[in-house]
């Protein structure tokens, strides 16, 4: 039984390999959980706040938080919806598309997805014309998908899960895990899961962040207590063939800061060909751009504080001027790039945001409150921070009225600017 103090728990060793001999090499203090909206009734009330530090592992090049905080803090009841970027669903629509032609699905064949959310990927994957189901612990979500035609079944996955799902589902022809591995203490039961469930010629997708473009690009906002880990695909390989599995693909995408999508099966199938080129490019890609040595991370804590100056600097030296500043996108890692920085209601005076379930809330930490879009128009601002920077593209074609009334931007990964200039 997990013993959590005060919420959390210290994770002395690697969750990958086991090893204790691990190196802190980002702190980023404590801070709050980043999906802890309040209501203005608790404005004055301080919010829990947690260490929230990054150690790598010399062994399997693995990178986890120092801590985990109690899962059922974070994720029964949930603001974060899939469905509300359209970026996102639309690369869902391609991923659902792409998985059927690729694996011929038929229409007895099941896909699960773990950390199913509001249904977003599912209800793509259902338009193949395959059986779905999704399985995620936030039974305000799960209400949502269910609703939407989405089977969905509201607990944390782990082995006895999948034991009941197989009970009465039967085998799946294929599970996904689009952006859950990374949030998972326990690794070895998910993956006990996914073998039980998994049928013998099934599919085992892994979509997370990927740790190459969290340092490239000082993505260091989106650390938080939800990313417990921050993969490269040398670990993820290493976990997958100790739980006998294969990797038989692997390809990296634009989407959320730039992720890595790793094809599992199981070691005993012969039904897909290894793409042997993929796997060994990419492992040879970490290892000459240097994650697999101690000292790449050790320079990121700089790059992390360059851009805490920058940002500071830039939205004190606005506000003398006079300036309105809003921002847009109540987003885990805005919450922690605002919090990080120390900016708070007399910088940023409301965050726009499109989820209905996060309008009218506060932010956690600063308490900025969080509006609908109409705020824009009602109450323009000179800069708009697009604390949602992963999906620039999407809120500036949202907000091409705003700009063509001289509204102007401040993006902050991976460098700050203004745009447009
Ligand atoms: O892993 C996780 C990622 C996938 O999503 C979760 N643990 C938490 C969450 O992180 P995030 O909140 O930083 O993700 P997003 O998708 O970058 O957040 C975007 C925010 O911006 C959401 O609150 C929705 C909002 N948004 C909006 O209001 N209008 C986004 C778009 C594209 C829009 O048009
Ligand atoms: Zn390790």
């Amino acid at each position: 039984m997990t013993e959590f103090t005060n919420g959390y728990k210290e994770l002395d060793h690697c969750r990958v390999c086991k090893n204790t001999d691990l190196t802190t090499y980002l702190d980023l203090g404590n801070m709050p959980l980043v999906n802890s909206y309040v209501t203005a009734d608790d404005d004055e009330k301080p919010c829990d706040r947690y260490p929230l530090a990054i150690n790598y592992c010399p062994e399997c090049s693995m990178s986890q938080l120092s801590i985990v905080v109690d899962p059922s803090i974070m994720f029964k009841n949930y603001f974060y919806r899939s469905s509300i970027s359209q970026t996102f669903v639309n690369h869902c629509a391609e991923y659902a598309e792409n998985s059927a032609r690729r694996f011929s699905f038929r229409e007895s064949d099941l896909v699960v997805d773990i950390a199913s959310n509001d249904g977003a990927c599912l209800r793509e994957f259902k338009k193949q014309g395959v059986k779905v189901l999704g399985v995620d612990p936030a039974e305000n979500l799960a209400k949502i998908a269910i609703e939407s035609g989405v089977p969905t079944v509201a607990k944390f996955w782990n082995a006895d899960t999948a034991k009941q799902l197989l009970a009465d589902h039967g085998k799946a022809k294929m599970i996904t895990a689009m952006n859950v591995f990374a949030h998972v203490d326990d690794l070895d039961s998910f993956l006990t899961g996914v073998n039980t469930l998994l049928d013998d010629d099934g599919v085992f997708a892994i979509e997370c962040p990927y740790m190459f473009n969290f340092m490239t690009n000082t993505e260091f906002d989106t650390t938080y207590h939800e990313h417990l880990s921050y993969f490269l695909l040398k670990p993820i390989k290493h976990l997958v063939e100790r739980h006998g599995f294969e990797v038989f693909d692997v390809m990296t995408m634009n989407i959320h800061g730039g992720s890595i999508r790793v094809y599992v099966k199981k070691k005993t199938s012969k039904a897909w060909d290894i793409c042997y080129q993929n796997i060994d490019k990419l492992l040879l890609m970490e290892e000459e751009t240097g994650f697999h040595k101690l000292n790449t991370y050790m320079h990121f804590s700089e790059a992390v504080k360059n851009i805490k100056e920058d940002m500071v600097n830039l939205i004190r030296s606005l506000k003398a001027e006079g300036k309105k500043i809003a921002a847009y996108g109540a987003s885990a890692k805005g919450n922690i790039l605002s919090n990080y920085c120390g900016l708070g209601k007399s910088d940023i005076d409301y965050i726009i945001d499109d989820t209905p379930e996060k309008q009218g809330y506060l932010a956690p930490g600063h308490h900025i409150p969080i509006v609908a879009f109409e705020q824009l128009k009602k109450d323009p601002p000179d800069f708009l921070i697009l604390l949602a920077w992963n999906f620039s593209h999407e809120l500036m074609n949202k907000t091409s009225a705003y700009q063509g009334e001289g509204g102007k931007y401040i993006i902050p990964i991976p460098q700050v600017k203004i745009v447009p200039e």
